[in-house]
């Protein structure tokens, strides 16, 4: 990796104050890296600016010195989106955190980029609404972070991913230019929806700095319900049926019982179901008045269902909760896990979640495959551990039988470096094209994000 140039480094310290300007190998090395442990890299330095008008400052910086800048917020991404692979300068947002400007009336918030999704929430609350969108992560991952790669969670299947609550964003491009989007309101129909563009951008276009969300009604009463299927099958049609006549369903997140064991045996507690049934499928609802009796008669309703249990207090709640949680915590015990987060037409899910261990068997015979994932929006996440790092052959089985099956090769993590490669074969080559046009209008020095996405 090649140090900044004094210039360079002048330049930065300038702009953030030398405090802000991380240069010794022993606190940057954690900037390198990403949560899988997976993609590791190096950098120069760790720039950590203050206000937007600093970050208009170091993007111009950058620009005169040819320097990369590689985001990052909470650093809870999967796809090594933001990692400095071939020794960027990594742009930390945490210090544009706050809430400011609640709008009880028109329910919104503007939160700055390195908010976490959990302060996010918390200010929700406090203004009587909730935020839609919600992960594990969800106290160290931030907005930032979260517009970048269109982050979706457990309420996808209720609320739409980020992308359903930015009203708009405030960025630097990598022109150097401000996008100032956050007094977009409700109903606006004035053109190029640019805010939107940022979402799912991957930091490849530009900085984000702070953005203006959209909240939800805050439903006080919940009731949760651990159902035992015995096939993928028979859970898809069920969660199918629930997204059509539960009121208030709020999440439907299933795992087999290999994750079940594994996330039982971390945790030091029984299964949510024992025996661990073939599928676990957790579904919540929330209303204003206490869902438990509906959620139980259309539970009953149901087609395959073969072991319930309901919980509504809050500790047995968040008891269930944890087991699904915990998946990708009790996953990483294995090593640096290849994560494949991929989505499937309703009618191709089953069949695919039966079909991939045996695929990934025959490439990678000493792995093991881990299929979780949010089942009301059909979004899987195939965890391979027992891979090399740097081997892609696994990757490719799955992703390949992902495109086979008319899915996506990224439901809500991106692209990042990972599936970098399978870009063209998803979106096709003029979209790939069409995107390269829009990161040169944005970004023509290439010196934003340059190992993701394109
Ligand atoms: C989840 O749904 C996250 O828990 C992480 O998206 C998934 O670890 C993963 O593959
Ligand atoms: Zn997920």
């Amino acid at each position: 990796m090649t140090p900044l140039s004094p210039s360079a480094l002048r330049g930065l310290v300038d702009v953030v104050g030398p405090e802000h300007v991380l240069t010794d190998p022993a606190v940057t090395a954690g900037h390198a890296v990403d949560w899988t442990g997976r993609f590791r890299g190096a950098t120069p330095a760790v720039v950590r600016p203050g206000s937007i008008d600093e970050v208009e400052a170091v993007v111009a910086v950058a620009r005169a010195e040819g320097l990369a800048l590689v985001p990052q917020g909470g650093n809870t991404g999967l796809v090594g989106g933001s990692v400095p692979l071939a020794g960027e300068v990594v742009v930390v947002l945490g210090r544009l955190a706050g809430v400011v400007d609640v709008d009880p009336d028109a329910g919104q918030l503007t939160a700055g980029a390195g908010t976490t999704i959990a302060a996010v929430h918390a200010a929700a609350r406090t203004a009587g609404w909730a935020y839609g969108v919600d992960w594990a992560a969800r106290d160290s991952a931030t907005v930032g972070g979260s517009i970048a790669t269109n982050a979706g969670g457990l309420h996808v299947v209720r609320h739409g991913p980020t992308r359903a609550q930015l009203l708009g964003v405030q960025a630097v491009w990598g022109t150097g230019a401000r996008l100032d989007d956050l007094g977009r309101l409700e109903k606006d129909a004035t053109g190029y929806d640019l805010s939107g563009l940022l979402c799912g951008s991957e930091g490849t276009l530009g900085l984000v700095t702070a953005a203006r969300l959209r909240l939800v009604p805050h439903l006080p009463e919940r009731a949760l319900a651990a159902l035992a299927f015995a096939t993928m099958a028979d859970a898809v049609v069920a969660v199918g049926e629930l997204r059509r006549s539960l009121p208030g369903l709020e999440a439907a997140e299933a795992y087999r019982a290999a994750e079940a064991a594994l996330v039982a045996s971390h945790l030091g507690v029984a299964p949510a179901l024992a025996p661990a049934p073939p599928v676990t499928v957790l579904v919540e609802a929330a209303g204003y008045s206490d869902p438990v009796d509906v959620l139980a008669a259309v539970v009953g309703s149901l087609d395959g269902v073969v072991d319930a249990v309901v919980a509504t207090d809050g500790p047995r709640r968040a008891a269930l909760w944890r087991h699904r949680e915990s998946l990708t915590e009790a996953i990483s015990t294995l090593g640096a896990v290849h994560k494949l987060d991929v989505s499937l037409p309703a009618g191709a899910l089953a069949a695919f979640a039966d079909e991939v261990p045996a695929r990934v068997a025959e490439v990678a015979p000493d792995a093991r495959t881990w299929i979780f994932g949010h089942l009301g929006d059909g979004n899987l996440h195939v965890n391979v551990s027992g891979v090399a790092p740097d081997d892609h052959t696994v990757d490719d089985a799955v992703l390949a039988l992902v495109l086979d099956r008319r899915g996506s090769i990224s439901a809500e993590h991106g692209v990042g470096t990972a599936k970098r490669a399978w870009l063209a074969r998803q979106r096709g080559a003029a979209t790939v094209a069409a995107m390269a046009a829009v990161k040169a209008a944005l970004d023509p020095d290439a010196i934003m994000n340059p190992n993701v996405l394109l």
